[in-house]
């Protein structure tokens, strides 16, 4: 007989299947090939109809991001100063006591409002991204309010279509024509690419309208440079040739939409001389783009959130979003417009994000206000910090203010890490995490329609344990013994759904709870049973936004910190766009050695003139700066800006940068219009040569 351990080296590897939960809205089936509890192959599902068997290279590396030398291994204590990252190991029970006592400390002292969960996307797997929610709820600890992502995006497109309302991504395969907007898909969407080489294949045109010219600009027919901000006076451009060459469908126009006459007469002033002049693209190209959209009924738009992430944001995803309705696009296979996906009426992600009966009311904190919130907020003062899911010392902006917020000495901070980031070196206690190969959890998407149920491919690395394991350790440490808390994880992705709708829309509930990939049942057209607007149908004109004090159709509304003629636009002259970056998920992978080589150093795009005028040649050393903060970096000369914009692909730890300095120090902390956002692509900086250090 074999000794079991040498039998299953030598057995041949399993092959188990889990979902990728990073933040990415293709969240694709993979397969891992698992010897002797190790992983030793990673590669797409070939059967999951968006993966088709295919990764990007961040996951077709993961076993770099599994086995890092930075992971986590078991639960640490701070012994050094905050910032610092010095720490000494302790058990899980001591981490626990201590998280417990803290907690009951200070909410003793200054009301569990002085606690503050911090958290975001390291996993959108359902269970992982929502549970530590109902355990802050029972505890009565401030709420975060998680809009940093979507929040404009989300208001802005609802505000004309009612929830829900999005084309599936395969249908681009049958577009004639496909505009991606403020979207670098080949970085952050890759799986929505081979859908565009199909329709292309056929036919189909690709156009693509962005202020640089991304990896993705480079593959289309057409590229459209457009100055940031000012996609939605393009779109009226548009919308205005749209009407006068009667290139519109007048019957889809009475019959689904509201507000025709005030939408014909916003677009009016909008001639292409002066959709021109706003947006830097030339009269005839406004022309032509409405001619071709016009002309195509078949004609897709996958509308990024990049411009959502404007001070104008909401308005600009608004505005985009009517141009459907004006032809009638969203009726043609092939056609309509698909900002993020939305799994439907199926999902109930209430049941972990409504506080249960008897949770105590809280305020409500926003995350991309961190730096205020630990540095300004009182009645009470934040005075316990944990951190799950984020890295908020690298993504969140004023990150001089968040810093100072973490360093404080009586801020009691927890943080939940897979590796050692940033945001763990100003922990007081660190606690270590499992990835998705390592926990269960489950999947829908904000790219496309499909459900899955994830099952872990290998044991816990070290001591790590997964979200769920961990809030409700800590809800039996604070005696919270009714639901959820009693709940196991089958339990709980049950509550995850309501399988009355899922019945009805024809979505397989017992399907995913069997491991397979389910579409998710949304109905197609919605807009004829009625959108979930107030007058039911797209709105051209809208009182929700007249009521929020914002133009109620669409307009171009220029950003003060971008657009405006005033005295800090005098100074700070270049308009800083920090788009992610092919290798990184924002912060994540910014750990993994071959990310950072594929990267290339950290940098700067800017435009020859602009280089030039700053005496600053390609690769040179620079200073970018603004009142918020600075950062150095390397300048990169390319026309693939325009003059007058900076680009700078993010985002780099900011331990890897020069003063512990991240792009996120010139990023502003400013609401978007809609929705509570930040402004991450309309900072206005200065760059110029950098000064070595002193010391
Ligand atoms: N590799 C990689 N993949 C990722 C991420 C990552 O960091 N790296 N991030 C993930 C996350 S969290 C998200 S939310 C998603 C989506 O992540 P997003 O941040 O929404 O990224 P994109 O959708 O690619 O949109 C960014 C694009 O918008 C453009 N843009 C900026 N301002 C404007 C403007 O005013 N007008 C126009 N037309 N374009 C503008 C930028 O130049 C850039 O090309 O991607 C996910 N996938
Ligand atoms: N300048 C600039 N800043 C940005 C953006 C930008 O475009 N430009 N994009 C913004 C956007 S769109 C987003 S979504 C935010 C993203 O902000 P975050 O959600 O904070 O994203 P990450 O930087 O990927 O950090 C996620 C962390 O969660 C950890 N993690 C992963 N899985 C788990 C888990 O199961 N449990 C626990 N406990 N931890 C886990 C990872 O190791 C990682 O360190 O950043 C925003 N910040
Ligand atoms: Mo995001």
């Amino acid at each position: 007989m074999t000794h079991p351990a040498s039998n299953a080296l030598h057995a041949a590897p399993q092959v188990r299947t889990v979902v990728c939960s990073h933040d990415c809205p293709d969240s694709c089936s993979v397969k891992v090939g698992v010897q002797a509890g190790r992983i030793v192959s990673i590669t797409g599902d070939p059967e999951h109809p968006i993966t088709r068997g295919f990764l990007c290279g961040k996951v077709n590396r993961y076993a770099e991001r599994v086995y890092s030398p930075l992971r986590v291994p078991h639960p640490l204590r701070r012994v050094g100063a905050k910032g610092e990252g010095r720490f000494a190991r302790i058990s899980w029970d001591e981490a626990l006591d201590e998280i417990v006592a803290r907690f009951k400390a200070v909410a003793g002292k200054w009301g569990p409002e002085a606690i503050l969960p911090y958290s975001y996307g390291g996993t959108i797997g359902r269970v992982g991204m929502e549970i530590g929610t109902p355990f802050f709820h029972r505890l009565g600890a401030s709420r975060l309010a998680r809009t940093i992502c979507t929040g404009s995006a989300v208001a802005g497109h609802r505000m004309t279509t009612g929830t829900g309302v999005h084309t599936p991504l395969e249908e681009a395969a049958r577009a004639k024509l496909i505009l991606i907007w403020g979207l670098n898909a080949v970085a952050t969407h890759i799986h929505f690419m081979p859908f565009v080489k199909e329709a292309r294949a056929r036919g189909a045109r690709l156009i693509v309208i962005d202020p640089y010219r991304t990896a993705t600009a480079r593959q289309a027919d057409q590229y459209v440079p457009i100055r940031p901000g000012t996609d939605a006076a393009l779109a009226l451009g548009m919308m205005r040739h749209l009407i006068e060459a009667e290139l519109i469908d007048r019957a889809f126009v009475e019959r689904y939409t509201h507000g025709f006459p005030e939408l014909a007469a916003a677009a009016a002033p909008f001639t292409p001389q002066h959709v021109e002049a706003v947006t830097g693209v030339p009269a005839p190209d406004v022309v032509a783009l409405a001619e071709a959209y016009g002309r195509e009924k078949a004609a897709f738009i996958r509308l990024g959130l990049g411009l959502s992430r404007h001070d104008n944001g909401g308005m600009m995803v608004r505005t985009i979003a009517c141009l459907p309705a004006l032809t009638g696009a969203w009726e043609a296979p092939g056609g309509g417009l698909l900002c993020y996906a939305w799994a439907g009426a199926v999902e109930n992600a209430a049941f972990l994000t409504r506080p249960w009966p008897g949770d105590p009311p809280a305020r409500t904190v926003n995350m991309v206000r961190l730096g205020e919130a630990l540095t300004e907020l009182d009645a009470p003062p934040v005075q316990a910090l944990y951190v799950y899911n984020s890295n908020p010392a690298a993504i969140a902006p004023e990150q001089t203010r968040v810093l100072a917020g973490l360093a404080r000495e009586d801020l009691f901070t927890v943080v939940h890490e897979q590796l050692f980031t940033d945001t763990t070196d100003f922990a007081d206690i660190v606690l270590p995490a499992t990835t998705f190969m390592e926990h269960d959890d489950v999947l829908s998407s904000y790219g496309h329609r499909y459900l899955q149920l994830s099952r872990a491919a290998i044991a816990p690395q070290g001591e790590a344990r997964s979200n769920l394991d961990v809030f409700w350790e800590l809800a039996r440490r604070f005696g919270f013994d009714s639901p959820p808390f009693t709940l196991g994880f089958d339990e709980i992705v049950r509550g995850l759904f309501k399988p009355e709708v899922a019945e009805r829309e024809g979505c397989d509930l017992e399907g995913l709870l069997a491991g397979k990939p389910v579409p998710s049942g949304a109905p197609a057209h919605p807009w004829r049973a009625g959108l979930k607007t107030p007058s039911g149908k797209f709105e051209f004109v809208s009182a929700q936004m007249t009521a929020l004090g914002l133009p109620g159709v669409p307009a171009h509304v220029p950003s003060p910190e971008g657009h405006l003629d005033n005295g800090r636009r005098r100074r700070y002259p270049l308009q800083l766009l920090t788009p992610p970056s092919q290798h990184f998920l924002n912060s994540t992978f910014g750990e993994t050695p071959t990310g950072r080589r594929l990267e290339g150093p950290p940098r700067i795009k800017l435009h020859p003139h602009d280089a030039a005028r700053r005496g600053l040649a390609d690769g040179a050393p620079c200073r970018v700066f603004n009142d918020r903060g600075e950062c150095w970096l390397a300048c990169e000369v390319t026309e693939d800006v325009q003059a007058g914009v900076a680009v700078a692909e993010s985002i780099w730890w900011p331990k890897l940068l020069r003063g512990r300095k991240g792009i996120n120090q010139l990023t502003s902390a400013a609401f978007t219009d809609l929705g509570e956002c930040a402004q991450f692509h309309n900072a206005l900086v200065d760059v110029e040569p950098a000064v070595p250090p002193t010391a």
